[in-house]
């Protein structure tokens, strides 16, 4: 789609121009400007005050090496980021991601996302992301802790309790959080909430760990709810098997649905009674295996190498959970030939654009990451609540918020697209709503930043 509005497009041509190695942030940040013409055409505030201009370019980019020892005695070199991109209406927050394929692009791009994700969840959270080209696969527990204290013997410099508040993505659970925690603390002497994900011990939140996949669910049965569909007796396919996969396929399930795909980076299941998550959660929390191993507990399961192959699987519902760009144009077409009702984004930024555009003028139902996976930022803004009022809420109390600010989400979203002219699009709604929160703020601010 293209970007119908000057200003809007003079903004993107010159970060493209200024970028042009950072595919991935120019993606992202491409897909909210086609969105938001009509926001800029009406109010000429945006355009004077250049809100579009100073949103894209983060309000600070932090570049650090992160040296560590590891099982053989030979010091290795990571480096770290941390991208702080907006703060107008509150602390930077956002996860960090462990990967090798980690970069400056990737980082900024799921930074960006995740300033108008932020603003959906109704909570007081500014934009931020980092993490690092550490992957955490294949390394022991010991590496693994010299690599988080380091990290965070950089990073600590940078955040706070009110500044800045990490918390995990790909690579990064509860171990990770765990070890880096620990290091801040001794670092500062503060026990505070500087990072969300933490274990239930010292500060953590009941249901965070659920949180994004059950958020997914909880969003996708209300948008399905609205268009007389729901989960009940329908096919899911779920792709990834880490933390947001296996939380979706639990409350896909709840939900009625039965979870008959999910996959790793080497290749997917099949399982046509339907994927156990106790079995992957077994499989990949506590033996941190490969998803191929389903077969020593369900022979009758299927495997196949490849993860892209997993869009082939016939079903009625697809929650893409592993990372972006996992579904192209080609797999969008072959969704759409399924038969399927719709895609809901658990990853930040799964679909390419002409995926989007195959599924959505198809007429299926389409939610972008930023609203049907905001759920665990949202939660982890919970924590945050608890942390600061040094309380800790129950299960059911942190779920039962949790579905209500899904449900708000995608109210939000629906309400936004269709005061703008577009009813119906979820996606426009989710950029033009989380937009509208965040640009008050910036003109309400004046030129901070
Ligand atoms: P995990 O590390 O727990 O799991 C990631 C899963 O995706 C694994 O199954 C992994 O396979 C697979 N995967 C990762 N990278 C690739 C790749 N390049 N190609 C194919 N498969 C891949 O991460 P999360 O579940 O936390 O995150 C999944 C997605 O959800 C990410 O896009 C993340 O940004 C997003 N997200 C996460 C939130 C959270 O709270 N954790 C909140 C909102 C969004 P393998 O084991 O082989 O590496
Ligand atoms: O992409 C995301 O929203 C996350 N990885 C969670 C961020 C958070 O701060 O909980």
């Amino acid at each position: 789609m293209a970007i119908n509005n000057a200003y809007l497009n003079s903004v993107y041509e010159d970060l493209a121009a200024r970028y042009p190695e950072q595919a991935e942030f120019l993606e992202a940040v491409h897909e909210v400007l086609e969105t938001l013409s009509p926001v800029v055409d009406a109010d000429p505030r945006y355009e004077q005050q250049n809100i579009i201009g100073r949103m894209v370019e983060p309000e600070r980019t932090i570049l650090f090496r992160v040296p560590w020892v590891d099982d053989q005695g030979k010091v290795q070199v990571n480096r770290g980021y941390r991208v702080q991109f907006n703060s107008a209406i509150g602390p930077y927050k956002g996860g960090l991601r462990f990967r090798n394929n980690v970069n400056l692009s990737i980082i900024k791009f799921l930074g960006f996302e995740q300033i108008f994700k932020n603003a959906l969840t109704t909570l007081p959270m500014g934009g931020g992301k980092g993490g690092s080209d550490f992957d955490p696969k294949g390394k022991s527990d010991g590496e693994i802790m010299r690599f988080c204290q380091s990290f965070m013997t950089e990073l600590r410099k940078h955040i706070g309790p009110d500044t800045d508040v990490p918390a995990g993505d790909i690579g990064v659970g509860g171990r990770e959080i765990g070890y880096m925690y620990g290091q801040y603390k001794r670092l500062t002497n503060t026990h505070v909430g500087v990072l969300t994900g933490k274990g239930l011990t010292f500060g953590g939140s009941l249901a965070r760990t659920e949180a994004t996949g059950f958020g997914l669910c909880y969003f996708a049965d209300a948008y399905m709810k609205a268009n007389g569909k729901s989960f009940e007796g329908k096919s899911v396919v779920v792709s990834g098997s880490g933390n947001v996969a296996t939380y979706a396929n639990q409350k896909a399930t709840q939900l009625g649905g039965k979870v008959i795909a999910m996959s790793d980076s080497n290749g997917y299941i099949v399982d046509e009674n339907g994927i156990d998550f106790k079995v992957i959660k077994e499989i990949k929390e506590v033996k941190r295996a490969r998803i191929k191993t389903y077969l020593d507990y369900v022979p009758t399961a299927k495997y196949v190498e490849g993860c892209a192959g997993i869009w082939n699987v016939k079903a009625d519902i697809y929650l893409p959970c592993a990372t972006q760009n996992e579904i192209d144009e080609a797999s969008a077409k072959t969704i759409v030939a399924n038969g399927a009702i719709g895609v809901f984004e658990g990853s930040n930024m799964p679909c390419t654009p002409e995926a989007i555009e195959v599924i959505k003028s198809a007429g299926l139902l389409y939610s972008p990451g930023k609203a049907s996976n905001a759920g665990g930022v949202a939660t982890s803004g919970l924590e945050m609540s608890q942390n600061s009022e040094r309380l800790s809420w129950s299960f059911d109390e942190v779920d039962a918020k949790l579905k209500g600010i899904m449900e708000t989400i995608y109210a939000d979203c629906a309400a936004a697209a269709e005061r703008f002219g577009k009813p119906g699009d979820i996606q426009a709604g989710a950029n033009i709503a989380g937009f509208l929160k965040v640009a008050e703020a910036m003109l309400a601010q004046g030129v901070a930043y």
